[in-house]
């Protein structure tokens, strides 16, 4: 196979790969689709509508493979252009090309991976115009539509002590003429989200740190931006996305029980919802399907960020999915919230910095696709073939007689509570039949 950088300065980028095909389980065809069929009919809607899945764009098509040890092993010929705005515009042909060969009907995108940030703040606005202008019509084109945008407050070395939480205000501001520029360009593009991702809210030193400050400045940004976005005509989510740590010591948006609280906290939670990462929840010392299912509780899951981490160590390693159990987990939580609305499957994953192919791009994706749309199949025959529903309901019938009743809705103090044990004095011992449900699981993944 090719390596990546053979095809400079041609109008295909992505040569020798055309449509990716659905071939079934059966095919050995790599490049194709063994379970997603995106107009396939799983409980009243497809595949496609179930899943809608996305690519993101600093991921695919800026990174290079890089990382604290070396410098990036893939050459993408994009990068190449006379101009950082000429590579801009490669770059919005290549991943336009590759999305549209590989059939995903979202992507996602950081400002500063869409366009170049320019040696001044003006002339930041203006490339991002331009690109998004661009953007537009490919979008136009292709049908390829807009799951969410961001502004990327974190990379620039101005923001190393943090965006919204900076104790600059100069600072702060900087991050207001880039989140501006973002939800102008979500809002012109048709974006369904707006995300906000705290890369540097948090603090690597608690002793130099005034941390309720720092809280009250990222709610009160919040609410400014939520503001202005609306007055920009968005109508969409907003959407967190928790993070425990990386880059930061400690970040804000640990995970979603405590963004759900700080969202409740500072008059935010009508406006937004979470963009839970697989990855971040598992460094948060959380399974995915955890983070999936307090969002979810909390009529607050809005979109996914879909990846793997490494079980061995306790880096963000942004992994393709490819572990059915965990994604059969997430499935059944999707379902049981009623579809992912507005919000989508965004692979925020990388391919291996020694994965160098012009294929393997596609490799990656398909298998995290094939592997999302396998583990709606299982958590949907879960849903509707096996016991695993009605056990977990009768496991709380106690709760459902007359008494549970009174408690639930407040009919009953503690007194007639202790009057229940009083009548009924030996408890009974009834099991979790956790192993039952263990072996359940197993049988439907198929
Ligand atoms: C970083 C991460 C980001 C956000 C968008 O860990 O997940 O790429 O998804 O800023
Ligand atoms: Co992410």
């Amino acid at each position: 196979m090719n390596p990546i950088n053979v095809t400079v300065g041609k109008k295909e980028f992505f040569t020798g790969i055309g449509k990716i095909p659905y071939e079934g389980r059966e095919s050995d065809q790599p490049l194709a689709f063994k379970y997603y069929d995106e107009g396939r009919r799983v409980g009243g809607k497809t595949m496609k509508e179930h899943l809608r899945y996305a690519v993101a764009y600093w991921h695919s098509f800026c990174g290079t493979g890089s990382d604290p040890f070396g410098p990036g092993t893939q050459a993408l010929p994009w990068l190449r252009g006379k101009t950082p705005l000429e590579s801009a515009k490669w770059k919005l042909d290549a991943a336009f090309e590759f999305m549209s060969k590989l059939g995903v009907p979202f992507y996602c995108f950081h400002d500063t991976d869409l366009s170049p940030e320019g040696a001044t703040l003006g002339e930041y606005e203006k490339n991002l115009q331009t690109m998004v202008r661009l953007a537009k019509a490919k979008q136009k084109e292709s049908g390829i539509q807009l799951l969410w945008g961001t502004a990327n407050c974190f990379s620039n070395p101005k923001y190393m002590n943090g965006a919204a939480t900076n104790p600059d205000l100069l600072i702060t501001a900087h991050a207001a003429v880039q989140v501006k520029a973002a939800i102008d360009a979500t809002v012109e593009l048709g974006g369904a989200n707006y995300v906000f991702w705290g890369g540097r809210e948090g603090y690597q030193y608690l002793w130099n740190t005034n941390m309720k400050r720092e809280l009250d400045h990222l709610g009160r940004f919040l609410r400014m931006a939520r503001d202005y976005g609306r007055r920009a005509g968005f109508k969409g989510s907003f959407l967190i996305e928790p993070k425990p740590c990386e880059p930061s010591k400690h970040q804000y948006d640990f995970d979603s029980a405590t963004v759900i609280g700080f969202l409740k906290e500072h008059g935010l939670a009508r406006d937004f919802k979470l963009n839970i990462e697989a990855n971040h929840a598992t460094l948060a010392g959380h399974s995915f399907a955890h983070e999936l299912t307090v969002a979810s509780m909390n009529g607050m899951l809005g979109s996914i960020d879909a990846n793997r981490g490494d079980e061995f160590n306790g880096w963000d390693t942004d992994q393709f999915p490819t572990n059915l159990y965990d994604v059969t987990e997430a499935m059944l939580v999707v379902l049981g919230n009623g579809g992912l609305g507005a919000g989508g499957l965004n692979f925020d994953a990388k391919v291996r910095r020694n994965s160098t192919d012009v294929e393997d791009l596609f490799l990656a994706h398909i298998g995290g696709m094939d592997t999302f749309a396998r583990g709606l199949l299982c958590a949907h025959a879960m849903l509707e073939e096996s016991a695993l529903p009605g056990m977990r309901r009768a496991r709380y019938q106690s709760w459902d007689s007359e008494a549970g009743r009174r408690f639930e809705s407040g009919k009953m103090d503690l007194l007639a509570l202790r009057g229940l044990a009083l009548k009924n004095h030996v408890p009974s011992r009834t099991s979790g039949k956790q192993e039952k449900y263990e072996n359940l699981f197993n049988q439907f993944l198929r």
